[in-house]
Formats: C-alpha cells, structure tokens, sequence
C-alpha cells in the first residue's frame, strides 16, 4: 500500500498520537502551529488519563478502564488484540507517536502501532523518552526491549533522556516542562519533513 494521495487542500495528513499516561500529558501540552492537516489522538488503557485530556480523538484499550501497572507484556498484548488501532493508521500519510518508555501502556502499545503503520505503508516517526535513573532497573529494562522493537519499525526514532533533563536539578515539574518542549520542537521538524518530501 502506497501512500494516500493527497488531500483536498494539498497537504499531506498526519497523525499525533500520544501513547499512554505520560505520552498523553505531553500531547496536551504540545501547541503546534501547522498548515498541514493534523489531527491529534489520545490512546491509553488508563480511562481517567483519557477523560481528562482535551485531545479530540481518543482510544480507550481493554475495558475495565484501568492502566497497565507497568506490564508491558499485558500493554503489547491488549494493542494486538485491538482492531480499533486499524482506523488510526488507515487513513493518513504519516503517524508520529509519542511516548514515555518503562510502563506498560507506552511500552507496550507503541511498537504495536508501528508495526501496524509500516504494514499500511504510512511513515511513522517515535519520540519516545527514557526513564529516570531513580525509577530503577526493570523500568530501564522493559524501555530498552521497547526501543530494539520500535527501532525495527519507525523511520525515525528519536529519544529523550529523562536523567539528561533531570540533571539541570530543578523540580520533576520544571524538568517535565523542558521535556515538553524538546517533543514539541521534535514534532515540528517532522512535521516540515513530511512536508517537504516529494509528492
Ligand atoms: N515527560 C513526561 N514523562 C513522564 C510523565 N509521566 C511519566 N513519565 C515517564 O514515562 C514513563 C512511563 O510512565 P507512564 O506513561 O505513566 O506509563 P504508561 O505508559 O501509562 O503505563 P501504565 O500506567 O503501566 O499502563 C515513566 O516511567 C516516566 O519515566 C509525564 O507527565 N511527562
Ligand atoms: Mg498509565
């Protein structure tokens, strides 16, 4: 499956999808400016996450409403069962995920809707950050394990540090401010990569 042509307007459409709680908080803090058509999603199994973001489009996987507890197996699993991710890659040029790598619903989740984006032929970009040093061990584990599978399926796959950000020794909200702010300026490069590509 090739790409979609474009549409009416003749810009290319593309996806933000925020990807469980911390993929989410971002996602409600990214302000971009485009002129291209963007549409903006909100996934994750933890259904108060969802109603409390202002995102227009959600998907609210498994149904008992609850997040993942840091199962990421229980996350990927939840993903491959659900047929709603089909329509979030169906129709559009490209998918950008965000995400925060070491639970189980970003960790989880992520990968599967890349793989899924790849196999509709949609460019898929990741940025995705790692946890901090303080969250230990197996959450460092279980985001490495997502960033061998995610880089198998992105096409650009861009990681933020958490520890780097939380070096500048200011409070978890400040450091969780910067971080917003690299994702943002992520966002909009690909966004102008997307759009400079030949149609
Ligand atoms: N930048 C940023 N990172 C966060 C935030 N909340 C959590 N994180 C980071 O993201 C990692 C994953 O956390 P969550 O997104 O809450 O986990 P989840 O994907 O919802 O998974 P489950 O809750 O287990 O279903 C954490 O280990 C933190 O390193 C946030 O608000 N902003
Ligand atoms: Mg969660």
């Amino acid at each position: 499956m090739g790409m979609r042509t474009l549409n009416r307007s003749g810009q290319k459409e593309v996806k933000i999808v925020g990807v469980g709680g911390a993929g989410i908080n971002i996602l409600n803090n990214l302000n971009i400016k485009s002129n291209m058509a963007t549409e903006l999603w909100a996934i994750n199994t933890d259904s108060k996450s969802l109603v409390r973001s202002k995102i227009s489009n959600k998907i609210q996987l498994s149904n008992d409403g609850k997040g993942m507890g840091g199962d990421s197996i229980k996350g990927w699993l939840v993903a491959k069962q659900a047929d709603k991710l089909v329509g979030l890659v169906k129709d559009t040029d490209a998918v950008i995920l965000l995400s925060g790598l070491g639970g189980g619903t970003g960790s989880g989740v992520t990968p599967v809707i890349a793989k899924l984006a790849k196999k509709f032929g949609i460019k898929v970009f990741a940025i995705a950050t790692m946890p901090f040093k303080h969250e230990g061990l197996s959450r460092r584990k279980k985001a490495e394990i997502t960033l061998g599978e995610l880089s198998a399926n992105v096409d650009v796959l861009k990681i933020i540090e958490n520890e780097t950000i939380n070096a500048m020794k200011t409070d978890l909200s400040t450091a969780f401010g910067h971080i917003d702010m690299v994702f943002k300026t992520e966002v909009e490069n690909f966004i102008k990569t997307i759009k400079s590509e030949k149609k």
